[in-house]
C-alpha cells in the first residue's frame, strides 16, 4: 500500500492519497458497509457511478454464509460482487460480540454461537487472517477484544493486554504467510482498545503503533453508547500517539457531525451504517440537516431531497415521490433512498478534502454547522 499526505489544515486535519492493489482512495474518505459482500440495495454499479473507492465487508458474516472458501472460488470479495474497487474486511471480533447471543473471549481467541443457526465457532488471530486472504480484501483487520461501556478497569486493561497480544501474533503470522506468497497484496491495521480513559488510550497506542510493520491503525471500542464528546476527546487523544505516515481508521462512525470533528482531530478512514440502516428507516441526510421522508408535509413537494445533491435520485425525483414509495412499503424506495444518503455522505467526504487541500477549514466547518442550523 502507497500513502501520502497531500495536504494537512487546521489542527490535525489532513488529506492523503492511500494507493492499494485495486483502487487510489483520496482522504478523508467514507466507506459504505457492505456486511454480506453488498451494500445493502445496491450493486458493484451503483457503488461505480457513485464514485466509492473503497467499501466494508465482514468476516463474521461471510465467514458464515457463504463461506470464505466459496468466495475464495469466485475470486474473492472482487470476483463475487464484482465491485472492482478496494475492500476492507473487519475482523469479526466486534460482530460476534454484537450479534453473537453468547460470544466469550479467553486469552487466545473468541468462541460465539451463530446468529444464523446457533452453531458453535472459535476465531483466532490467525483465523481471521486465513479468512480475509481467501476474501481477498486490500485492507484486513486483526481480531480484537472489544468491551461494553462502561466498564471496570480490570476488564478494560485486559482488553487492551489480549488485544496487543492477538495483534503481536497477527503480524508475525502475516510475515510468515507473506513470506510463502498468500496476502502479498493484502494490509493489516491493528485495532487501539481502552475505552475513553486518557492513559488506558495512551498505553493501547504506544503498544500497537510500536508495531511498526502495520500498514495502518484502527481507533476502535468507541461509538459504543458513550457520550459524544467522550467519543472526540478519546479520539484526540488517542491520534497524538499514532504515526503521521500511515492511515488512521475510525471504526463505526458516525453521524456528519461526527465525521467532520474527527477529521479536524486526525482521522483519514470512517465507516458506518447510518447512511444506509437510516435510509431504509426514511431519514435522508441534507445539507440543511436531516429529512424525515415519510412526513405529510412531503406529499405533495415536488422539489428534490437535497437542492445541492448531484446524486441519481436528486436528478431525478421528487420528495413526494419518495414520500409516496416509502409508505407504500416498494422496494424501490430502499434503492433510491441509500443512493442520496451514500452520495451525500461521499461528497461531504470530497468537500471536507477540497477544504483542505485549500486551506480553509476553519471556514468549511463554519459553514457545514450555519447550513443545519439555519433551516430547523
Ligand atoms: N473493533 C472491530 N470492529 C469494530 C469496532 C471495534 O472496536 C467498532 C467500534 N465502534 C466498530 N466496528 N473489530
Ligand atoms: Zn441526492
Amino acid at each position: 500500500m502507497e500513502f501520502k499526505i497531500d495536504a494537512t489544515s487546521h489542527h490535525k486535519a489532513r488529506a492523503c492519497t492511500i494507493k492499494t492493489a485495486h483502487s487510489e482512495i483520496k482522504t478523508p474518505v467514507f466507506m459504505p458497509v457492505g456486511t454480506q459482500g453488498t451494500v445493502k440495495a445496491l450493486d458493484a454499479n451503483d457503488l461505480l457511478s457513485m464514485g466509492a473507492k473503497i467499501i466494508l465487508g465482514n468476516t463474521y458474516h461471510l465467514y458464515l454464509r457463504p463461506g470464505s472458501k466459496l468466495i475464495k472460488k469466485f475470486g474473492g470479495l472482487h470476483g463475487f460482487s464484482k465491485f472492482p474497487n478496494s475492500f476492507l474486511t473487519d475482523s469479526g471480533g466486534f460482530q460476534a460480540f454484537s450479534l453473537s447471543d453468547n460470544s466469550k473471549p479467553d486469552e487466545n481467541g473468541i468462541t460465539f454461537k451463530s446468529h444464523i443457526d446457533g452453531s458453535k465457532h472459535y476465531f483466532t488471530p490467525q483465523s481471521v487472517l486465513d479468512t480475509q486472504y481467501d476474501l481477498g480484501s486490500d485492507i484486513m483487520m486483526i481480531l480484537d477484544d472489544l468491551v461494553a461501556l462502561p466498564n471496570t478497569k480490570e476488564r478494560i486493561k485486559k482488553s487492551i493486554e489480549r488485544t496487543t497480544k492477538w495483534a503481536k501474533e497477527a503480524i508475525s503470522y502475516h510475515k510468515e504467510q507473506q513470506a510463502k506468497g498468500i496476502g502479498v497484496n493484502q494490509n493489516i491495521f491493528a485495532i487501539i482498545q481502552g475505552g475513553t480513559d486518557k492513559e488506558f488510550r495512551k498505553m493501547s497506542a504506544e503498544q500497537l503503533c510500536a508495531l511498526s510493520d502495520y500498514d495502518g491503525f484502527a481507533i476502535g471500542g468507541l461509538s459504543v453508547g458513550e457520550p459524544n464528546q467522550d467519543m472526540y476527546d478519546t479520539v484526540e487523544w488517542t491520534t497524538d500517539f499514532m504515526p503521521l505516515d500511515k492511515p488512521r481508521y475510525l471504526m463505526g462512525v458516525g453521524t456528519p457531525e461526527d465525521l467532520i470533528e474527527n477529521i479536524e482531530r486526525g482521522v483519514d478512514m470512517f465507516d458506518c451504517v447510518m447512511p444506509t440502516r437510516n435510509a431504509r428507516n426514511g431519514t435522508l441526510f441534507t445539507s440543511t440537516g436531516r429529512v424525515n421522508i415519510k412526513k405529510a408535509m412531503y406529499k405533495e413537494d415536488n422539489s428534490p431531497i437535497d437542492e445541492e445533491c448531484d446524486c441519481y435520485t436528486c436528478q431525478n425525483f421528487s420528495k413526494a415521490y419518495l414520500n409516496h414509495l416509502y409508505r407504500a412499503g416498494e422496494i424501490t424506495y430502499f434503492r433510491l433512498a441509500s443512493l442520496h444518503n451514500i452520495r451525500y455522505y461521499l461528497n461531504l467526504m470530497s468537500q471536507a478534502r477540497e477544504a483542505i487541500l485549500a486551506d480553509n477549514w476553519v471556514e468549511f466547518k463554519k459553514e457545514f454547522y450555519e447550513k443545519r442550523s439555519s433551516k430547523k
